[in-house]
């Protein structure tokens, strides 16, 4: 672990203890404490916020309630089918908006979570560039709490572009990706960990320069979520399982444990696939594969460069992502999986049907 890494986690999980302090009931903060410091983190100042330039995410919005009551219970959106189709790109420059958006969303069948948002979905939308486009960035905080937007496929200061940005701010700032990949983006608004699991995340695909050879692109995303009973019949992000480092209730590609089972994705026997992987964590890792089929090439990160050959799964790491390409040459369904079952019997499943 690396100095600013290490900076990184001591700085959220300082921020959570504080957080967690008004949550007599389920966060108690020596127990927290104990469980940091048994988890390895390095707590020179425990509570201490003080600290210069670290001030501002911890002091904003930061009601002295547990963190859970930080999202906001709405009216529970009818649930909508997360489209696992990838829409094409062409080169050029591009205006990316984000906007981050409180939500009461379903994340498994008849489990609504209330949580933060991009643009209103968990995930956020599926953002596609090219390697060399000049990109505008632009973040709209529209929900009740601070948030930020952290670009996996921008090479820039975090502290000055992935920046804070108040309830009814916007913010903008310009980059342009030197690598192809299936990137993360989240919040990176401390605790990271609380965001990310509230539904602040999604991914970026840049392609190579030239783009990919034509085939049935699809996108799927893993993350998983920790809730426990909130208001009415809604739940709300678990804060003390999530610092407790708990199993997950869900796990989900594109948001919903049971999507892709209920209404199966369709492609065409006998022609390529290429689907795009991002595992948005926070924690999980997934050892991602095709029950009935082989990868003929796996793209480490998605970038052509790094292929593999032949391959019956591939790990993803949190915050990491891959390209697999496969032809299912006969008809029939076949299922994704996270190849680790316990994580695949809490919903980490999702049937392709070829036609
Ligand atoms: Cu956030």
């Amino acid at each position: 672990m690396g100095p600013s890494i290490d900076r990184d986690v001591r700085r959220e999980t300082e921020a959570a203890l504080v957080r967690a302090e008004g949550a007599a009931a389920r966060s108690d903060r020596r127990a927290l404490l104990k469980r940091a410091t048994l988890a390895g983190l390095a707590l020179s100042a425990v509570g201490g916020l003080g600290r210069a330039g670290e001030t501002d995410a911890a002091s904003v919005s930061q009601p002295a309630m547990s963190p859970n009551m930080s999202v906001a219970v709405g009216p529970v959106q009818p649930f909508v089918r997360y489209d696992p189709t990838l829409q094409p790109v062409v080169p050029g420059p591009k205006n990316l908006t984000v906007s981050m958006m409180n939500a009461t969303r379903e994340i498994a069948q008849g489990v609504a979570m209330a949580g933060w948002t991009f643009n209103g979905t968990i995930p956020g939308p599926v953002l596609r560039a090219v390697v060399g486009d000049p990109i505008t960035v632009t973040v709209q905080n529209e929900a009740t709490t601070a948030h930020s937007l952290d670009l996996h496929a921008a090479q820039t200061p975090p502290d000055k572009n992935y920046a804070i940005v108040m309830p009814g701010k916007s913010f903008q700032w310009q980059f342009t990706p030197a690598y192809p990949g299936a990137f993360m983006y989240h919040c990176g608004t401390a605790p990271t960990l609380f965001h990310i699991a509230s539904g602040l995340y999604g991914t970026i695909i840049v392609d190579p320069p030239g783009g990919w050879p034509p085939a049935q692109e699809l996108v799927l995303i893993e993350s998983e979520f920790y809730v426990e009973p909130g208001p009415g019949d809604v739940s709300v992000p678990d804060f003390g399982n999530l610092m407790a480092y708990g199993p997950p209730n869900y796990v989900t590609f594109n948001g919903h444990a049971s999507q892709y089972v209920d209404q199966p994705i369709q492609v065409k026997a006998g022609q390529p696939i290429r689907l795009f992987v991002v595992n948005d964590g926070p924690n999980v890792w997934c050892s991602f594969h095709v029950v009935g089929a082989i990868f003929d090439r796996v793209y480490v990160n998605a970038n052509p460069k790094n292929v593999l050959y032949g391959l019956q799964s591939i790990s993803i790491g949190p915050g990491d992502g891959a390209c697999v390409e496969f032809t299912l040459q006969e008809a029939g369904k076949y299922t994704a999986v996270n190849h680790s079952f316990g994580h695949a019997a809490h919903g980490a499943s999702a049937t392709i049907q070829a036609i």
